[in-house]
């Protein structure tokens, strides 16, 4: 798992090399002296717990707030793959969501629109949400509150597409998900690496990158060898585990980290990786391995929490998280507690996941001759790693 601190450490790295971006908002003064010492600045110098908990406690506008929702799930929405809806589907979805990046802001926490309200109820909680218990539980509520805001502020008809990243390992750069016009745009280009194709390509993300905000575009730089953590054998790998407290570190570690860095830029940050909109996609597929492994014992597993409420540890010591800890949505929908999201298919979650088509011949997974190049680019890394330590011996030797 990337950590904050060196999450930050990367927006800091970021923020040094474009001397044009120009910090603004509401965190600049807890984070004033790690970016003023940014050349020589190590991870650890990070923010310390009291900063991190003041950025966690700014308090939201409620007025804008969806209304709660209750009542038995009798219609359930069905997440698809993102390449199995029609070209007029696919549209609807990206009209959607351009619509929330036009729609002003509502919370109050220093974001521009209401596509950035849900990019600050993730930047605000960032230490709480990842490396920890509440990581899959959060992110399930996250893409909730996305998909309501789509279809009850934007008017969209459809549910949360999920992006098939098991059936596209190892070449993600190929995927039609980055389709110009169906599609998300394509990499970034240039120094700034801004997209600069595709439907978002004109979007200024006012929160972001990391704590900080400041004015930028949407950056990626996708990577094909990262995508390939995505793959079934990995997914697999987190199915066949017995518990939930093993089953996230799992899934965290593996398909969610492979795919944030595969995307690479916005989405390879991760306090504030909702800036890129793949970034539903990305973590609906990861709710959907969470829920097909809940599955394999719906019973129990509906009911299977653990890990801790935070990364890093308290100077109190770490909580354990429980199905009534609270999920914080930073009033772009009601809070809700773990036990609210462990059943997709309970009062407040009503949707379920269609498994991919994967028509057209695509790929199940990587194959016998992905498999024979990873062993050859461990193979590279480890002599990479022999040689460099070669070099500062020879370094010592000269010193
Ligand atoms: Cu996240």
């Amino acid at each position: 798992m990337v950590s904050v601190r060196s999450a930050l450490a990367l927006a800091v790295a970021f923020l040094a090399s474009t001397s044009a971006a120009r910090p603004h908002g509401l965190l600049e003064e807890l984070l004033g002296d790690v970016t003023a010492g940014a050349p020589h600045s190590h991870p650890q110098d990070g923010p310390s717990w009291d900063a991190l908990m003041k950025i966690a406690n700014v308090q939201p506008s409620l007025e804008g707030m969806l209304p709660a929702k209750t009542g038995p799930c009798v219609e359930k929405l069905q997440r698809r793959a993102w390449s199995d809806l029609s070209k007029s589907e696919k549209k609807e979805y990206i009209d959607a969501e351009l619509c929330l990046m036009k729609l002003p802001q509502k919370t109050n926490l220093g974001g521009k629109t209401r596509y950035d309200d849900l990019v600050k109820s993730h930047q605000l909680q960032a230490f709480l949400v990842h490396g920890d218990g509440l990581f899959l539980p959060f992110h399930r509520l996250q893409m909730h509150a996305h998909e309501r805001a789509l279809r009850e502020e934007c008017g969209y008809t459809g549910a949360q597409p999920y992006w098939d990243e098991e059936g596209e390992a190892g070449h993600f750069s190929t995927s039609e998900i980055f389709d110009e016009v169906y599609g998300f745009g394509g990499d970034g280009t240039g120094t700034g690496g801004c997209i600069e194709t595709g439907p978002f390509k004109d979007y200024t993300l006012s929160t972001g990158l990391g704590y900080l905000n400041y004015d930028h575009c949407i950056i990626r730089k996708i990577n094909d060898r990262e995508s390939r953590l995505t793959a079934k054998k990995y997914v697999d790998a987190c199915l066949a585990l017995p518990t939930f407290a093993e089953a996230w570190p799992c899934i965290g570690r593996n398909p969610h980290n492979g795919g944030h860095r595969a995307v690479g830029g916005e989405m390879a940050n991760p306090i504030s990786s909702p800036g890129d909109p793949l970034f539903y996609l990305h973590h609906t597929f990861l709710d959907r391995v969470w829920w097909r492994w809940q599955a394999l014992d719906k019973e129990n597993r509906i009911k299977d929490i653990a890990g801790y409420t935070s990364n890093p540890e308290p100077p109190t010591g770490y909580v354990d998280a429980k199905l009534n800890t609270v999920l914080n949505m930073y009033g772009v929908t009601p809070n809700a507690t773990v036990a609210d999201v462990m059943d997709i298919g309970g009062d407040l979650l009503c949707h379920e996941y269609v498994d991919p088509q994967r028509k057209g011949g695509k790929k199940e997974s990587w194959g016998k001759k992905e498999e024979k190049e990873e062993k050859e680019d461990e193979k590279e890394e480890k002599e990479d790693e022999k040689d460099k330590k070669d070099e500062e011996t020879d370094d010592e030797d000269e010193e």
